[in-house]
């Protein structure tokens, strides 16, 4: 039985604040159809990938605010987006992409969607939960803001994995299943996605880990000099983005191997506006935690790779068997406190 898959993650380069949306979604299809060249079957976009990364931005206008968002509670009928959605459909690749959502409610959230080609709907939607930031600018008129908490609301669709069907093509159903008969690892690929500043929460990987996720992706905009963010020691812009880059890694590699699945990221990066730096770095990487494909510059690139979720196994099995290895017992305060609390003073 092969549980081999081939995906990618759809770097995007620069997309400027007066960016027209509908010739972004171009620079996707693009990337989409450079994927069926090489018979990819699941193409990750970035975090709001429809717009420049509009949170660095204060915005007085709330009319103006809004066209960064998209509108109504299906992204596959939004005019500017429509035409992905049916290349797709044509092309029979599934996608994930991200952007900044507002329901008919009012309430903003930074939001990404799967698109199954084969099912010809979205099959799954994550809100992101992890907000970096500030409500307020920073008092420096230097300083690169990041005004997710402003803008959006933490994400209340929890960490729900699921699984993709048509990726492989004998995969065990439900219905087919026969009593007693053993299904883990056989059926559809199980998914979870993530948005950016998520991925360096353990928290989020291991909720989705513990209901036997194989593949993680997720969406980035991770500027390369945020040292205000940060509150880094000073340092030259070339070392602030390598230690940006750095620590992108490290979060991907670590946490795709302590919970034995492969994973996609796709960063949106390059020089917004000639001023404000996203790294690269977009890449795929294995469940025993090594890159198997990593993107090359920081303009629109395909990073492609064949991957057998069979490999995932190993992990699951062995060093990262939850059943057998896991105490609960002992990890209560992960979900009994928030922020840290120092021990009693000696
Ligand atoms: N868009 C993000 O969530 N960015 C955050 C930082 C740069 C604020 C990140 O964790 O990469």
């Amino acid at each position: 039985m092969s549980r081999k898959i081939r995906v990618a993650a759809a770097q995007v380069g620069a997309v400027h604040k007066d960016a027209i949306k509908s010739e972004t979604v171009k620079r996707l299809i693009t990337l989409l159809q450079e994927a069926a060249t090489h018979r990819i079957q699941l193409v990750v976009f970035p975090e709001a990938t429809l717009t420049t990364f509009f949170p660095r931005h204060l915005f007085t206008s709330q009319e103006e605010l809004d066209t960064y968002f998209e509108h109504g509670a299906d992204i596959s009928q939004s005019p500017d987006v429509k035409p992905l959605f049916l290349e797709a459909d044509k092309l029979g690749i599934d996608f994930v992409l991200g952007y900044a959502e507002r329901t008919p409610e009012g309430t903003g959230y930074n939001t990404c969607v799967y698109y199954s080609a084969s099912s010809k709907q979205v099959i799954s939607k994550y809100r992101k939960i992890h907000l970096p930031g500030t409500v307020e600018p920073f008092a420096d008129p230097e300083a690169v803001n990041q005004l997710e908490k402003r803008y959006f609301t933490p994400g209340d669709l929890g960490f729900k994995a699921f699984r993709a069907p048509g990726l492989v093509s004998d995969a065990v159903k439900k219905a087919d299943v026969k009593e007693g008969e053993a299904t883990v690892g056989k059926g559809d690929p199980i998914l979870g996605m993530m948005i950016c500043n998520d991925r360096r929460w353990p928290e989020a990987w291991r909720t989705y880990a513990l209901q036997g996720a194989e593949l993680l992706v997720f969406g980035y905009n991770t500027g390369g000099n945020m040292a205000h963010l940060w509150g880094s020691k000073p340092m030259s812009p070339e070392a602030a983005q390598q230690e940006a880059l750095f620590h992108s890694r490290l979060v991907q590699q670590a946490n795709s191997y302590m919970n034995a699945c492969f994973s996609i990221s796709a960063a949106r990066c390059g020089l917004d506006d000639g001023k404000y730096d996203l790294i690269g770095g977009s890449s795929i990487c294995s469940p025993e935690g090594h890159v198997v494909a990593e993107a090359k510059g920081t303009g629109d690139e395909l990073v492609w790779a064949e991957v057998d979720l069979g490999e995932c196994r190993q992990g699951k099995e062995k060093t990262f068997d939850f059943g057998r290895h896991r105490r609960v017992e002992a990890y209560g305060l992960i979900v009994e406190r928030t922020g840290a609390e120092e021990v009693e003073l000696l």
